[in-house]
């Protein structure tokens, strides 16, 4: 596996050097927020980011998330406009030698949370979803962008857009991941990078709006229909494994030749549709991490894997559930999973001393 820990940019309250002491980091996923999408990311705009990475002896190694718009998601008058700026952002992050694409296709949000700081009977804070509480949204007077969502919206455009995605439903929203996929996978394939689509989070409906990327039926029929390792899946085991319906370990099995990219991350379910953010230490919540590293390590799985949403510890501040503790800890039971599932099979991890796969 390829380890990597997620920078948000210049805003993200972790700085570079702070990820610099990190050990055992091969690379660092970032992206380009401030461009909205739909819009070409420019080789000089993808170059600034890489240089101010590499400044700190950091490869890039993810573009998360290269976001896909809503008019290509519930079709709209920019749909092919925007699908040709995906696709010569994908040659252009080859370019620049990112070949992992992180992306979505959950209309109008990204992941959602209803408390972004749930205090834990530790002391610490995380985020927690209770889906009773959706009820007590209220968007009429928009929404903001959230850290990782790709933008806020207004009042109104929520109120339109939730009408567009609600009428589409779910057929018809596959019917349009499949018809982009068609054109992207190509570009992809032929750029030499491979996308990985992120499961819906949480794992089920929200709002009455479609969702189709949250269980093994559903991801095994997208896999299908785009049969390319190109069409690739981000394994995120804290959004399919809030779903107790979910078996995360016979998933990474049968999705290992495709798996792309791995978030990983513990969730506690509190309820049907309930859960919060744990510590990835076993002891702390339902997702047995090791399980599912051991299925993709058995199965040759070698790909950039990061530790996922964390609590946030000791009073730090920092983006919900990217404070660098709780990952770091996190990153340390994985790579320590990781090493000895690798020797196992053969594949020894480099030694300390040598530098790491940039
Ligand atoms: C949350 C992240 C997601 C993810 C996107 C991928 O912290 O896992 O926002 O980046 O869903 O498109």
């Amino acid at each position: 596996m390829i380890f990597t820990l997620r920078w948000f940019g210049p805003e993200d309250p972790v700085s570079l050097p702070a990820l610099r002491q990190v050990p055992g980091l091969d690379g660092v996923v970032s992206a380009l927020p401030d461009l909205p999408a739909g819009a070409v990311w420019t080789p000089g705009a993808i170059e600034a980011r890489r240089a101010e990475l590499a400044e700190h002896g950091f490869a890039w190694t993810v573009a998360e998330s290269l976001p896909v718009s809503e008019a290509i998601k519930l079709g709209g008058e920019q749909r092919d406009e925007h699908v040709a700026a995906w696709c010569a952002s994908l040659r252009n992050l080859s370019d620049a030698g990112i070949r992992t694409v992180c992306y979505n296709f959950m209309p109008v949000f990204d992941w959602i949370r209803t408390d972004f700081a749930k205090q834990l009977p530790d002391g610490s804070n995380a985020m927690a979803y209770a889906h009773a509480e959706l009820a007590r949204f209220d968007f009429s007077r928009g929404m903001e962008r959230l850290a990782a969502w790709a933008q806020g919206y207004s009042g109104e455009e929520v109120a339109e857009l939730f009408e567009r995605a609600r009428e589409l439903g779910e057929e018809r929203l596959f019917a349009h991941l499949i018809g982009f996929l068609e054109e992207v996978v190509p570009v992809a394939e032929a750029s030499g990078v491979r996308l990985a689509l992120h499961p819906d989070d949480p794992p089920w409906p929200i709002f009455g709006l479609p969702r189709i990327v949250h269980d093994r039926a559903g991801i095994e029929r997208i896999l299908e229909a785009v049969d390319s390792p190109a069409n690739g899946l981000t394994f995120c085991t804290g959004a399919l494994g809030a779903e107790v319906g979910n078996d995360l370990a016979a998933m990474a099995s049968a999705f290992a030749p495709r798996v792309a990219f791995v978030h990983a991350r513990n969730v506690r379910r509190t309820g049907e549709r309930d859960f919060h953010e744990v510590a990835h230490h076993p002891s702390a919540g339902d997702v047995d991490l090791l399980a599912v590293l051991e299925r993709l390590v058995a199965a040759g799985v070698d790909v950039p894997l990061r530790p996922d949403h964390g609590r946030m510890l000791w009073g730090e501040r920092a983006i919900p559930g990217y404070g660098l503790f709780d990952r770091c800890i996190g990153l340390a039971y994985l790579q320590g999973i990781v090493a000895a599932l690798e020797r196992r099979e053969g594949r020894p991890r480099p030694a300390a001393s040598e530098p790491a796969r940039h």
